[in-house]
């Protein structure tokens, strides 16, 4: 059973994160999700068709459409083929589960339920909404609750995930939370963008997508160090870089860009920053 917890937002940072996506309704995310009902928040993966962006000009852009949304459902399915074998009456966390997509994805292919903890009000009715609409409501659940602290009780978890939502948050409690919540075995994925600490500091590219999504882009070896202080075992880490770079190709020349492109391609481009993949065990 799960208890409710109180004080979600707990520091003016949190609320202002919470309020960001609280007002957000870009067209970059709504456009997308309105292609098939499956709504999301973090980016696509692979090659993107070029035929789209040639062809009649009047569809032009709802080719280009169709294929971000496309890149992006498969960046959540490469995710979910990295959860493991998932039976239905496992129970998953999607912390930072934003619309849902990537929840309903999971929920769809295990048959099992899934919990998505968010910090905004506003996404957790909308995803609830998605839940009735597809008739999944008994098993797809939205809580407004902070990832850090989430009251779900100890060992109830398979599998955790978080997809782009990590650079909200410190990384050492947040992975001790995941260590409590998760059984002896289960499993971790995380994707994320880091910066590269190997060969300097935060770059300029990446400071402005920090300052673009009110957010703090950790390093690259802060995931490892706070994995390994909370018993969590990396069984395999995939640089992502080059396969989502076409994606950010073709989001610059769509008419939903939103500015933020070429400090992702500038930064991917110049190594300071990279797309992971990295799947833990829970020891
Ligand atoms: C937003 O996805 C994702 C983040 C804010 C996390 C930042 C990710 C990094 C890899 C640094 P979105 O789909 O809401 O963003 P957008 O509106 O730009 O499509
Ligand atoms: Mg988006």
């Amino acid at each position: 059973m799960t208890t409710t917890t109180p004080n979600v937002l707990r520091s003016a940072y949190q609320r202002s994160v919470a309020a960001y996506w609280n007002s957000e309704r870009d067209p970059v995310n709504i456009r997308l999700g309105e292609v098939d009902g499956l709504y999301h928040h973090h980016y696509g993966l692979g090659d993107y068709d070029p035929s789209v962006l040639e062809g009649p000009e009047q569809t032009r852009d709802d080719r280009i459409i169709r294929e971000l949304h496309r890149l992006e459902t498969a960046q959540a399915a490469v995710l979910l083929d990295h959860l493991g074998d998932i039976s239905p009456q496992d129970r998953l966390l999607d912390a930072g589960s934003g619309r849902g997509g990537t929840s309903f994805m999971a929920a769809d292919r295990f048959g099992c339920q899934v919990d998505g903890v968010t910090i905004s009000e506003t996404q957790v009715e909308f995803a609830d909404d998605q839940a009735v609409r597809r008739g999944v409501a008994d098993r797809v659940r939205f809580h407004f609750r902070n990832m850090l602290d989430t009251g779900f009780e100890a060992g109830s978890r398979r599998a955790i995930w978080t997809n782009e939502t990590t650079m909200y948050v410190d990384l050492l409690p947040l992975f001790a939370e995941f260590a409590r919540l998760l059984e002896f075995g289960g499993r971790y994925v995380c994707i994320t963008g880091c910066y590269n600490d190997v060969t300097g500091g935060r770059s300029k590219a990446v400071s402005r997508i920090d300052e673009h999504y009110t957010c703090n882009i950790h390093p690259r070896s802060a995931y490892f160090k706070a994995m390994a202080a909370n018993g969590l075992v990396p069984i395999s880490v995939l640089d992502l870089t080059s396969q989502t770079i076409p994606y950010w190709e073709l989001r610059a020349k769509s008419s939903v860009a939103t500015g933020i492109e070429d400090p992702f391609l500038t930064a991917y481009r110049e190594g300071s920053f990279h797309y992971l993949l990295i799947t833990a065990d829970r020891a």
